[in-house]
């Protein structure tokens, strides 16, 4: 390969940083700022930056791995692991039917990737249990966005937007740690005199920044926004105008939200009755407002709910779908959104298709060349089929996802999944689900090969093939290919998977025609040249890849110029109006008792990503955040009798985890806090509560009732 250096971005998370990649000659590759691409504009995070360490061929998994007579994992050629993985879930679906074959991927991968699983799940294995990580991630504000505005795209509007309008409420969402590049995006919306409000039970580093802090008990943002649009309207700060014309179910709303007085508000959340106050004041002061939601007020079993009452403030205030203002969701992971657009989610088809809307079930099977009575239905949601490992589903592929380390309830999952008949895993890396395996596929990522991703504004971006991967691993693509040709090729079926991935993407592209997400206009080529394009962008009307009546909004035949901001004109509903939740406070699915008094909540630190597969690799990620902790207030620890650094243990209904006390003022003194990056006996998830959100079918992360014990050093 080259030795010049390839623009391309970030494998982590959903802000996809641009940098530049040069392979050097003794094989490590160097990371230079690439100052062309606006969204970080050349700052990386230390993920970021030290990304290329985990390209390496000594961390790396170099040969697929297959369970041998003593029970070990021991190298194996492509051919013998592709056979087994093969045999392993065909002969599941011979004994018990093609849903006791399940599938689940990921939000890193690809659109290219995610689109090729939907199609191989649903074509190939004919199955309907697929799901993916992105499930634990954003899938509750993707369900209030679409109950409000009939479009879920994580932010309606580009970041530079942000600091240019006048107050942001940035709900349980912790940039400074989990998106570092953007946390300027809110200096700079203060430094322009604009206001910034930080809703988070922690005084995290972002919160420091804030003009305003509110720190609720875990689980009660849906009363907190609910106090909120209360005191809007006894003030009168309601938008009459824009509540008449560009919304409906006001009066529904309305009469919720007058149920939740300021005083019953702050009993429940813990947020004083003057600090509610002085945030609607600042809200409504300005001209323009955002409200912006992570997964603090969303990985809980009322996420949709919580989500859905944050975005009733936006419109009784007319704060949506207008200039500098909205309501949008920072979604995670690297292609979190596009992740959830084109196939690998339960209940959808790509471009954002409903899997159960007959018109939609016609398109792709058209495009897929099959009949649409034989894909199948919607299926489980993701702890859903976990849950349903080695009882219905008794065969396993996973693509891209650490679910040991990362599910709710995981001493649990990862019973399950060891109940298993048999599991494949295609991982860059031995994670702790792929030592578990029968078969493990060892395969290139992000810089060794060509992809797409969509980032958190709904930017869809080319991410560059910059190196030559390491000998003996293989695409995800190229699995797919090897295993249709292996379980599909008497119906011909592996021409419907091509390995090279641009010839996905042209697929793909006819796939989302006409959808929500709408993809037919982009082309690697427009994406290398114009550094990205936000969907939905139809194609022409006549075009290749079009569908009838695609080019809405330009001349027959003009090429779409993407759509970085949404429902300036109208709503994505039918008729054009944005739609009021009808939501009511309730209380989180555990809560504190004699037994369990305190509230567990989870989230990240800097350094590590996600299940820590990939960073707990890297040397320098290591020594800056070596292990999990439990964040407690002074006041708990001289209960305890713990101090900095002691092991503590804490006890849920499903376990029991012991890491070193951190000791801090800046959380609350009831709850507690942990990362949730490492395996053992730190894990955070063994003492998760994997109740779900009754509609997003999302688990509760963030809150569950412990009670933490000092334990003998
Ligand atoms: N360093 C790093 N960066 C990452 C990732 C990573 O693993 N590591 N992962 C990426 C992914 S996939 C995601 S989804 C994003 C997540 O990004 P964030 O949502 O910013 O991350 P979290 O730390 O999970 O949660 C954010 C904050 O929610 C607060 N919180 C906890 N409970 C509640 C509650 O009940 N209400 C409210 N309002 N807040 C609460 C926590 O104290 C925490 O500070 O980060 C992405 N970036
Ligand atoms: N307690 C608690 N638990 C949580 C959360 C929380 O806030 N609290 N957050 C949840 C959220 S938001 C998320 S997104 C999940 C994430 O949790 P996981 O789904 O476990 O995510 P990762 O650790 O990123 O796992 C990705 C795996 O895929 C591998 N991989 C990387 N690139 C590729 C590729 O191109 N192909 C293939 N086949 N594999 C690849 C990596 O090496 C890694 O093993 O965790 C959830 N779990
Ligand atoms: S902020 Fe996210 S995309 Fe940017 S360098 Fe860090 S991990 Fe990568
Ligand atoms: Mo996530």
């Amino acid at each position: 390969m080259q030795n010049s250096a390839t623009p391309t971005h970030c494998p982590y998370c959903a802000l996809q940083c641009g940098m530049n990649l040069t392979p050097a000659a003794d094989g490590t590759v160097e990371v230079t700022e690439r100052a062309d691409f606006p969204v970080n504009r050349g700052a990386l995070c230390g993920k970021g930056r030290t990304a290329p360490a985990v390209l390496s061929s000594r961390l790396r998994l170099t040969s697929p791995l297959v369970r041998s007579g003593d029970g070990t994992l021991v190298p194996a050629s492509w051919d013998e692991a592709l056979d087994r993985v093969a045999a392993g879930l065909a002969r599941a679906r011979t004994g018990h039917g093609p849903d006791a074959v399940g599938v689940f991927g990921g939000g890193g991968l690809t659109n290219e990737k995610a689109y090729a699983l939907g199609k191989f799940a649903r074509v190939v294995l004919g199955t309907s249990q697929i799901d993916y990580n992105g499930r634990f991630c954003m899938s509750s504000a993707a369900a209030a966005g679409m109950q409000a505005f009939g479009l879920d795209r994580g932010l309606p509007f580009p970041l530079e937007d942000v600091p240019r309008t006048g107050c942001v409420i940035l709900v349980g969402s912790n940039p400074a740690e989990t998106m570092p590049p953007a946390l300027r995006y809110f200096t700079e919306l203060r430094a322009n005199g604009g206001t910034l409000i930080i809703v988070d039970p922690r005084r995290t580093r972002t919160a420091e920044q804030a003009d305003l802090h509110l720190a609720p008990r875990p689980g009660t943002d849906l009363a907190l926004a609910l106090g909120l649009l209360h005191l809007v309207v006894a003030e009168g700060r309601v938008d009459e105008e824009y509540v008449r014309e560009r919304t409906s179910g006001w009066e529904e709303a309305r009469a919720a939200a007058m149920a939740h007085w300021p005083e019953y508000v702050e009993r429940i959340t813990g947020v004083s009755v003057p600090q509610l106050r002085e945030a609607v004041r600042m809200f409504c002061a300005p001209q323009a407002a955002m409200v912006l939601t992570a997964r603090g007020p969303e990985q809980q079993s009322k996420g949709t709910d919580t989500v859905g009452a944050w975005i009733n403030l936006c419109l009784a205030t007319g704060r949506a779908g207008r200039p500098l203002s909205g309501y949008g969701c920072l979604t995670g992971q690297g292609n979190g959104q596009g992740g959830r657009e084109h196939g690998q989610k339960a209940d959808q088809l790509p471009g954002y298709r409903r899997l159960t809307d007959p018109a939609a079930r016609r398109h792709v099977a058209e495009v897929w060349g099959v009949d649409p009575d034989s894909l199948p239905g919607p299926g489980r949601s993701a702890y859903e089929l976990l849950d349903a490992l080695g009882t219905d589903i008794r065969a396993l592929l996973l693509m891209g996802s650490n679910p040991v380390v990362s599910a709710p309830r995981a001493a649990h999952v990862e019973e399950r999944i060891r109940s298993l008949d048999f599991l494949a895993v295609c991982d860059v890396v031995l994670s702790e689900t792929a030592a578990l395996a029968d078969v493990v596929l060892p395969v290139t990522q992000w810089a060794e090969e060509t992809g797409t991703t969509t980032s958190l504004e709904g930017r869809v971006l080319l991410r560059r093939r910059a190196v030559t991967p390491p000998e003996g691993v293989r695409s995800d693509l190229q699995v797919l290919h090897g295993l249709a040709a292996r379980l599909g090729a008497d119906r011909g079926l592996e021409k419907g998977f091509p390995t090279d991935p641009e010839a996905v993407f042209e697929e793909l592209r006819r796939a989302s025609a006409g959808g929500l997400a709408d993809y037919s206009g982009i082309t690697y080529r427009r994406l290398a040249e114009e550094n990205g394009v936000f969907w939905p962008c139809p194609a022409p009307a006549g075009a290749d890849g079009g569908a009838p009546g695609a080019a809405a909004g330009g001349e027959a035949g003009a090429v779409h110029p993407g759509t970085p901001r949404l429902f300036l004109d109208r709503f994505a509903t039918e008729d054009g109006r944005a739609r009021f939740a009808p939501v009511a406070h309730r209380a989180a699915a555990e809560e504190p008792d004699e037994e369990y008094p305190l509230l567990l909540t989870t989230g990240r630190v800097v350094a590590q990503y996600q299940s820590g597969a990939q960073t707990r690799r890297v040397a320098e990620l290591n020594a800056a955040a070596p292990g999990p902790f439990v964040e407690l207030h002074p006041r708990l620890a001289a209960r305890l009798g713990a101090a900095e650094g002691d092991p503590v243990a804490v006890v849920s209904r499903r376990g029991r985890a012991v890491a070193p006390a951190r000791i801090t003022g800046a959380i609350r003194p009831d709850t507690v806090f942990m990362p949730f990056h490492w395996p053992g006996e730190g894990r955070a998830n063994t003492l998760t509560n994997p109740a779900l959100d009754p509609t997003s079918r999302m688990p509760e992360f963030k809150v569950c009732a412990v009670r933490v014990e000092s334990v003998e050093p």
